[in-house]
C-alpha cells in the first residue's frame, strides 16, 4: 500500500535531488476567499519554480494524500466548499473514508516528512489563541513542530493569536523560534510584533546549517523560520491591533470556537481592513516562498 502519492514534477525532483517546498492547502480553501485563493497558489507555486524550487502543494482528494497537485487539481479545491480542515487529529480518518480534506501545517509536515522534503513555506502557523487560560485552544501545529523535522517558514505566528503565549509553548516544546535578519518577532501583517524573538539568522545558508545540525544530533522536530512581511506590504502594528481586538470580541459574541476560530478570524479582518489584509498576506506568502526556496537550494547542497 502506497501512503502518498507523488505528482510526476515533485517525483522526479526528489529523485534527482532536487530542491522541492512543501505547500499547505488549508490556506487556500480556509484561510482565503474565491477567486484570489487561487491566484495566490499559482503565483507561489510559480515563485517556487523561478526561484529554482518544484513546488508540492499537499492535499487529500478522495482518500489519497496528494504530495504536487495538478493546476486541476488545485482549481477544484480552491473552489470547493465546505472541505474538511486537517490537522494530526484528522489525517487518517480522511484518508481512510476517502474523503477529501485540506491540510494545515501540521498535517502538511507530517506529509512532508513522509515523502522527504524538509522545507515548507506557509502565511502563519497555528498557536496560542487569545483566551486560552480559559478555552485551552492551543493549535496542533506546535505540538508538530516540536516532533516532525521540517523547516516551516512563516510570517511570525498570526497576529490574531496570544504572541507572548505562543513563544513560551514553542520554548516549552523544544521549537527554535527563528526572526530572519531581525531581532524582534514578526507579527504577520506587521513586521514586528513588540516582542524579542528568541533567535536571529540573517541567511539561509544558516538555517539549512542549523537543519542539518538538528537532524546530526537525532534531535526530532522542526524550525519556525519567522520572516518579516516586506515593508511595502505590512500594515502597521498600531492600525491592526484595534481590528484583531474587534474580530477576537466577534467571534466570542458569535459563540466561535476550535477550528471555525482561525478561518472566522481572518475572514472578520478581511472586511474590517476592506481587503487590506489579504493583499498583505498574499504578499507575505509569496515572500516565505522565496526564502524557503533559497532554504531548501543551500540544503540541497550541504
Ligand atoms: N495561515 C493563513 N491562513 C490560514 C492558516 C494559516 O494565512 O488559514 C491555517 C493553517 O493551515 C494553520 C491553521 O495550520 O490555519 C491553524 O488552524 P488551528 O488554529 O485551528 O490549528
Ligand atoms: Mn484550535
Amino acid at each position: 500500500m502506497t501512503l502518498f502519492t507523488l505528482s510526476p514534477a515533485v517525483r522526479d525532483a526528489l529523485q534527482a535531488g532536487k530542491p522541492v517546498v512543501a505547500l499547505e492547502s488549508t490556506i487556500i480553501t480556509h484561510g482565503m476567499p474565491w477567486p484570489q485563493n487561487l491566484e495566490m497558489a499559482r503565483k507561489v507555486e510559480n515563485t517556487i519554480r523561478e526561484n529554482g524550487a518544484e513546488p508540492a502543494t499537499i492535499a487529500v482528494i478522495d482518500g489519497e494524500l496528494c504530495v504536487g497537485l495538478t493546476d486541476a487539481q488545485l482549481e477544484t479545491l480552491a473552489q470547493a466548499k465546505k472541505v474538511a480542515k486537517l490537522s494530526r487529529a484528522d489525517l487518517a480518518v480522511c484518508m481512510s473514508q476517502g474523503r477529501t480534506g485540506a491540510t494545515t501545517v501540521a498535517a502538511t509536515m507530517i506529509a512532508a516528512q513522509l515523502a522527504g522534503i524538509a522545507v515548507f513555506a506557509t502565511g502563519g502557523i497555528g498557536g496560542v489563541h487569545m483566551g486560552a487560560e480559559n478555552s485551552f485552544d492551543i493549535s496542533a501545529d506546535l505540538a508538530e513542530l516540536s516532533q516532525t523535522s521540517v523547516t516551516v517558514v512563516a510570517a511570525g505566528a498570526k497576529a490574531i493569536l496570544d504572541l507572548p503565549k505562543t513563544l513560551e509553548v514553542l520554548e516549552t516544546y523544544g521549537v527554535p523560534v527563528i526572526a530572519y535578519g531581525q531581532d524582534q518577532l514578526p507579527a504577520f501583517w506587521s513586521r514586528e510584533a513588540g516582542l524579542r524573538a528568541p533567535l536571529r539568522m540573517d541567511s539561509a545558508a544558516e538555517i539549512a546549517k542549523a537543519h542539518k545540525m538538528r537532524s546530526d544530533l537525532g534531535l526530532p522536530g522542526g524550525q519556525l523560520i519567522a520572516n518579516p512581511i516586506p515593508t511595502e506590504a505590512e500594515i502597521a502594528r498600531a492600525t491592526m491591533l484595534p481590528i484583531i481586538e474587534r474580530a477576537n470580541a466577534d467571534a466570542a459574541a458569535h459563540g466561535i470556537s476550535g477550528k471555525d476560530t482561525t478561518p472566522y478570524l481572518l475572514q472578520r479582518i478581511f472586511e474590517l481592513t476592506e481587503g487590506r489584509s489579504l493583499e498583505a498576506n498574499i504578499a507575505l506568502v509569496l515572500n516565505n516562498a522565496r526564502l524557503a526556496c533559497e532554504i531548501s537550494v543551500n540544503l540541497a547542497n550541504l
